[in-house]
């Protein structure tokens, strides 16, 4: 099977104030000099880097003393939602360069309104140790890295960072795989809402093809577009240090990169993050350089080609 040429927009977003701790804002550097570029310009696609984002905290927005740095997190939201929306009503494939993941809120939320535009349902694929549906309310910790989810499906109530009468994701449109950690408020609304989670139990017992075999299913049939959203910690910490929330059991290489290739292989992904990469923390460049891998993965590059299922 050939590689469908993309345009593909780099978007870099040096955010790591919704974390609770200094590094991640390094992670679009560390990606860069690992080489995202010349990986997907190597296989054939076009590759516009727009550079790194740049804010000035939204004074509009609260203090918050359960969203930390809500002021900082906000203005990267707004930006974002507005770079990744520009850039696939644009015709490219946005692929965001983080960033710690309180970034999806503004990616997402721009897929959402991109897919509304288009009147098809936005899919999304959460690669992660954790589920990152707390809120303010529930959250232990009060980053807001743990509160994505919850916020692009419209229940996290901060302060009005985006407008209420934005595109929001249904939550039964999700799908979780890899998740380890979980806390306990956070399972009770994953339950009450939907979210289908795979966990690694379920990774274990079923094996990673058969379970993404039926989400692409799922998608193909709603003539979604699927937004991938890939947390370094869904990777074991053994092979991929370079993050602040390390959870011992994750994906391995092997795993992960066969959900690359399968995501690859059913052409529905429209739009990736690669999020929680903390260079500080990593050996060598070995995490950013797997991500890099994986991403090259998504983008088409194989051992070799399987030949296309049958319809
Ligand atoms: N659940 C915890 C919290 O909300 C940890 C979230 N940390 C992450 N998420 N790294 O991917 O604070
Ligand atoms: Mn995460
Ligand atoms: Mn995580
Ligand atoms: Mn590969």
């Amino acid at each position: 099977m050939e590689v469908q040429p993309r345009s593909v927009a780099l978007i870099g977003v040096p955010l790591e104030e919704g974390s609770g701790r200094r590094g991640a804002g390094m992670g679009p550097t560390a990606l860069r000099i690992a080489g995202v570029d010349k990986a997907l310009s190597d296989l054939g696609h076009t590759v516009v880097d727009t550079g790194d984002l740049s804010i000035v905290p939204a004074r509009d927005l609260p203090n918050h003393p359960k969203a930390h740095n809500l002021r900082i997190v906000g203005a990267y939201t707004r930006a974002l939602e507005a770079a990744t929306y520009d850039a696939a009503k644009a015709g490219h494939f946005p692929l965001i360069l983080g960033g710690d993941h309180s970034l999806s809120m503004g990616s997402v939320s721009g897929m959402a309104r991109y897919a509304a535009e288009k009147d098809r349902p936005l899919f999304v694929l959460w690669l992660d140790a954790h589920s990152d549906f707390n809120t303010p309310e529930t959250s232990p910790s009060g980053n807001i890295h743990g509160m994505p989810v919850a916020f692009f499906c419209g229940l996290a109530d901060f302060a009005e960072i985006l407008p209420k009468d934005r595109a929001l994701v249904d939550p039964k449109k999700i799908f979780q795989v890899g998740i380890r950690s979980v806390d306990a408020s956070e399972r009770v609304e994953i339950r009450k809402h939907g979210v289908n989670v795979f966990d690694m139990r379920s990774l274990d017992e079923q094996g990673v093809a058969v379970i993404l075999r039926q989400i692409l299913e799922t998608i193909e049939k709603a003539n979604g577009l699927l937004h991938v959203s890939f947390d370094v910690d869904f990777l074991d910490p053994d092979f991929a240090p370079g993050v602040g929330t390390t959870v011992p059991g994750g994906a391995t290489f092997r795993e992960a990169h066969l959900i690359m290739e399968m995501l690859s292989d059913s052409g529905l992904v429209s739009s990736l993050d690669l999020v929680e990469l903390n260079p500080f923390l990593d050996d060598r460049g070995k995490s950013a350089r797997i991500m890099v891998e994986m991403t090259a993965s998504l983008f088409g590059r194989r051992i070799f080609d399987r030949p296309t299922r049958a319809a």
